[in-house]
């Protein structure tokens, strides 16, 4: 069954809720909310990755991050780390984070792996090819789904050699990253051969870009919900093990109705 991992974002400037959950307090509540209406993981983030986005000191991550992953960690939820820091993912398993979800995939940060492999947590690399200040001018692919795959077995080697273990990592192709337009819809549809590399891969599609392209406007959020809502059941049909959403009621549901269908 595949996974929802519900989205807070304390950060100011996240592209479709920046600003909003930027009081710890509020954020704290946000969570809860998401938890309640079935998030099985929530994943908190203090820096903003959207196209263009300046990078945060991490003491200012921290401030924002460590109290929102400590309470809802004493409080039995799952709790993941959205960070490049490898100072932000050893503080917060301090704290009690069971899934450090590191988009650059150990790439940004040269001490991640090695921080993350002294602890017991998971980690979920992401299939990242620079900064976000840079990342489209390097969206060149012959065969995107391909070149994701290898290359994030590449990370799966960095990682395995720093000393994590295979069954503690989870793969993302990294929609939006890197990549322009339809070059994440070919990584979607090529999720069957990432997943067959045999580890668990996570999703992330939620309100992005290239949904409101295909929607062929620029759709509001609640039609961007509706979409990821579908782009997430065609991800559990590929097989994944988690889904990462900002609106966790849409997806839920959807997810229960292909389940039906399934059973
Ligand atoms: N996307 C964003 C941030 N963190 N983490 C993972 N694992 N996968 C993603 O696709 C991903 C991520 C950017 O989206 P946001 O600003 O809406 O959180």
């Amino acid at each position: 069954m595949t996974l929802v991992m519900g989205i807070v974002n304390v950060t100011p400037d996240s592209f479709s809720d920046g600003g909003r959950y930027l009081d710890p307090d509020v954020a704290l509540a946000h969570a809860r909310s998401l938890r309640a209406q079935g998030a099985d993981l929530l994943d908190i983030g203090g820096e903003s990755t959207r196209p263009g986005a300046e990078r945060v000191a991490s003491r200012v991550e921290q401030q924002r991050v460590l109290p929102v992953v400590e309470a809802l960690a004493s409080e039995g939820a799952v709790v993941s780390i959205d960070t490049m820091n490898a100072s932000t993912a050893a503080a917060a398993v301090r704290a009690g984070a069971r899934l450090v979800n590191d988009v650059s995939g150990g790439l940004s940060d040269p001490e991640m792996l090695a921080a993350v492999a002294e602890t017991d947590v998971d980690i979920a690399l992401g299939h990242w090819r620079g900064p976000s200040s840079e990342m489209y001018a390097r969206a060149d692919y012959a065969d995107v789904g391909r070149e994701v795959a290898a290359e994030l077995e590449e990370r799966v080697g960095a990682a395995v050699a720093a000393g994590i273990a295979p069954t503690r990592i989870v793969l993302d192709p990294g929609i939006g990253f890197g990549k322009r337009g339809v070059q994440n819809w070919r990584t979607l549809n090529a999720l069957p051969a990432l997943g067959a590399l045999g580890y668990r891969v996570l999703v992330g599609t939620s309100r992005k870009r290239f949904l409101a392209d295909a929607l062929g406007d620029d759709a509001d959020l609640a039609r961007r919900d509706l979409a990821t809502a579908v782009t997430s059941v065609l991800a559990a049909r590929a097989g994944v093990w988690a889904v990462r959403v900002h609106d966790v009621p849409t997806t839920r549901d959807a997810l229960a109705v292909a389940r039906a269908w399934e059973a």
